[in-house]
């Protein structure tokens, strides 16, 4: 049988063989550029807050009414928006912000940020009624009975006023504190010294109580890591669980704040097997306060976007997969709102943190591409 001749160009020598696969190479290659342009314009048209719905999850975020009046005011709302189906108070649910002083009650930015999320049908997290850590200075100035008086009565009025529009407490924020070297590694500080670990189930049953539609979450940070600090964490607050499913306390979602960091050891699998016994314990998982540090990645701010965006997707690939998680939450949307950034500049840093899916001007990162792309590929619940 003749053998073919590669084709010829009119006018030009024969291709040779390696013209062709060279040819062809280019070809797939303008085709893969080609695709992959499609599939970013895919994506660009996809809301990430329908993605996630599609799934099952609430995509959410970090929000703070200060931010609306910055010059940035506008885009930092729209921000929101177009991204997110929920919202979680960054400041104006703390007990600093409601009770600035002993004698008053501030309701005014809870009040804006509770509007807001209605006018735009967002989800609302108020965040976190009991918290061991940023407590106005007054508190500590109170005695063992005053406090307990001081978190009934703060759980009635803040719950009694936004019922209804709250979607979910953090009701106790961060319970574990394993340097304060208390058993369970419980965290110390005012409602730890005046009740014991008891502070937490009076919380949740209070809370149920005030608002028995809402859900209730009991949140808590470093529990991400695969070093031994994470270890501890992990360990603690699965003990902790079992003490409180064990009193029927009335707990819905296990917030996991996820902070990550661009310095330390993830180990997916081992954090998998984590999700798998709070979910064996029945409760729903929320990832409530994601973002990358990126302290420890160099180079151009390309390869460091580049880099956040394979721990996005190494990271969220497994948990959004899992089926107890209901929520990812993002603490903040944008880099220049992040408490990172505020960090930052505080110290005088001259590099900038970029943990998050929006730049400084409210642009898609490569996080964003790679959170679409997770969305997209994962599994519905
Ligand atoms: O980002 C928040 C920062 O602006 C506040 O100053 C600080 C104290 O209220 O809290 C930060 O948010 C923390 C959250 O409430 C609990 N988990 C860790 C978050 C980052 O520090």
């Amino acid at each position: 049988m003749k053998r073919q001749q590669p084709p010829s160009l009119p006018g030009s020598l024969p291709l040779s063989r390696r013209q062709i696969l060279l040819g062809t190479a280019a070809a797939a290659t303008a085709l893969t550029t080609q695709s992959r342009a499609a599939q970013r314009a895919d994506l660009n048209q996809a809301s990430l807050a329908a993605l996630a719905a599609e799934k099952g999850l609430l995509l959410a975020a970090s929000f703070a009414v200060h931010e609306m009046d910055a010059s940035y005011g506008k885009a930092y709302a729209q921000a929101y928006i177009d991204n997110v189906g929920g919202i979680t108070s960054e400041l104006c649910f703390k007990m600093g912000m409601l009770r600035p002083t002993a004698d008053k009650l501030d309701f005014g930015p809870a009040d804006r940020l509770t509007n807001f999320a209605q006018q735009n049908g967002m989800k609302l997290r108020a965040h976190t009624l009991i918290w061991n850590d940023a407590l106005p200075e007054w508190v500590h100035r109170l005695r063992a009975g005053e406090i307990e008086l001081l978190m009934d009565a703060h759980l009635l009025s803040i719950m009694e006023r936004y019922r209804g529009r709250v979607w979910a407490w953090d009701v106790v924020n961060e319970p574990i504190g394993p340097w304060d070297k208390l058993p369970g590694n419980l965290r110390n500080g005012p409602f730890y010294a005046a009740m014991g670990e008891g502070y937490i189930a009076r919380a949740f049953r209070a809370a149920r109580g005030y608002d028995p539609m809402a859900l209730l979450v009991l949140n808590e940070a470093q529990t991400e890591t695969a070093d031994g600090n994470g270890q501890i964490f992990r360990d603690s607050l699965l003990a902790l669980l079992k003490r409180l499913k064990a009193e029927d306390v009335p707990i819905d979602a296990i917030g996991l704040q996820s902070h990550l960091r661009s310095d330390r050891p993830y180990d997916m699998p081992r954090f998998v097997g984590f999700l798998d016994e709070i979910a064996a314990l029945g409760y729903a998982i929320h990832i409530t306060e994601f973002d990358v540090n990126d302290v420890a990645y160099s180079g151009s701010i390309a390869a460091r976007d580049q880099a956040v965006a394979k721990l996005y997707r190494d990271f969220l690939t497994p948990v959004l997969a899992h089926k107890a998680v209901k929520v990812l939450t993002f603490w903040q949307l944008a880099d220049r709102n992040s408490w990172l950034t505020y960090g930052a500049k505080e110290k005088g840093m001259k590099r900038m943190p970029r943990p998050l899916p929006l730049d400084d001007d409210f642009q898609r990162k490569p996080a964003w591409y790679a959170l679409a792309e997770v969305l997209k590929g994962t599994p519905p619940r």
